[in-house]
């Protein structure tokens, strides 16, 4: 089946490549991928509770990310797919973690109820701690036909990138952050490179690792990823306050509503979308020397800044 895939994938590249095609076929991989990474066991409410939030949907964009990174150089969809299922782990386990009364206090997420609101919050909780441990667990059980060195990077990108260094520590500093209106750029910037970048950039680079790139590769995957994370989220800034929350899936205007910095706040809309396109640019001209074989990551970025939720 991933073969099929993958061939064709190479031949939608050579007809001149469509991003819709490309998705339409990547989203039923991890879903299927997903499905089958955590079945349903005694204790059966804290399993059901871990795969109620991760197959509620949601883009798939960072397992998706780490597929194409993969791919880009020179590996195979089954040599990254338990790491891209590990990385949709992680991050669902920080909504479920982000959206509890402790933190944002959410009710609702990818259209559907938050897990603390169906499972209440102790269940929710350790979901959530229990698609952490699981996700480092599956990187290190299911990666096959890679050299176990790189598979130990993996493993250490992701620790980094869910940690202090990584989210947890974006985290801090945005909850430090919560109604003060008049926090700097620099700080603003640390939460979302931290919070969101992290994570992201982590998708791309152990791609590119598990399939052997070289590291002056894994700086232009990293430099790429560093871009489209701020551009991700300035659009996230940009849609908390245009869209509605049907097409988001949870409560929009909650930045303006909670009188949070975002970066619309501090340069307005029409600049932030003018940075958020720029940032897209940068990213798609790193992965320049790739060729053709860049394309998936180039059409990814400028998913980014087009989405509407
Ligand atoms: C990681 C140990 C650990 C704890 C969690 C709560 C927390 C620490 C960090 C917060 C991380 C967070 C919620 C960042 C926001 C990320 C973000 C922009 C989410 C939206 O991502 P999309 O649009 O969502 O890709 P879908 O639903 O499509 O996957």
């Amino acid at each position: 089946m991933v073969s099929a895939h993958t061939d064709s994938v190479k031949k939608e590249a050579k007809a001149g490549f469509e991003l819709s095609v490309y998705l339409a076929e990547r989203q039923p991989l991890v879903e299927a991928a997903l499905d089958r990474s955590i079945p349903v066991i005694y204790p059966e409410k804290i399993y059901e509770s871990m795969r109620y939030s991760l197959l509620a949907g949601g883009k798939r964009l960072r397992p998706i990310l780490c597929l194409a990174s993969c791919e880009l150089a020179g590996g195979t969809v089954e040599m990254a797919l338990p790491t891209a299922c590990a990385l949709e782990m992680i991050h669902t386990m920080s909504l479920i973690h982000d959206d509890l009364p402790a933190m944002d206090n959410d009710d609702y997420r990818r259209g559907k109820l938050t897990n603390h609101k169906v499972y209440g919050e102790d269940i929710a909780i350790l979901a959530g701690d229990g698609l952490l441990a699981y996700s480092f667990e599956h990187v290190a059980a299911e990666t096959k036909g890679v050299p176990a060195d790189r598979v130990l990077r993996v493993i250490a990108l992701l620790g980094r990138a869910v940690g202090a260094a990584g989210l947890v520590g974006g985290q801090v500093v945005d909850l430090d952050s919560e109604g003060k209106s008049d926090i700097s750029i620099e700080t603003l910037s640390y939460i979302h490179t931290h919070k969101t970048g992290a994570l992201l950039e982590a998708c791309v680079v152990s791609g590119g690792i598990l399939a052997g790139a070289s590291s002056e590769e894994l700086q232009k995957m990293s430099r790429y990823a560093q871009n489209i994370g701020l551009a991700f989220q300035i659009i996230d800034d940009i849609l908390d306050i245009t869209a509605t929350a049907e097409q988001l899936g949870k409560t929009a205007g909650k930045d303006l509503q909670a009188q949070k910095a975002t970066y619309p706040s501090i340069w307005g809309l029409e600049e932030s979308s003018r940075q958020a396109r720029q940032l897209v640019e940068s990213a798609k001209a790193e992965l320049a020397c790739f060729g053709e074989k860049a394309q998936p990551l180039q059409a990814l970025a400028d998913f980014i800044t087009n989405r509407k939720h």
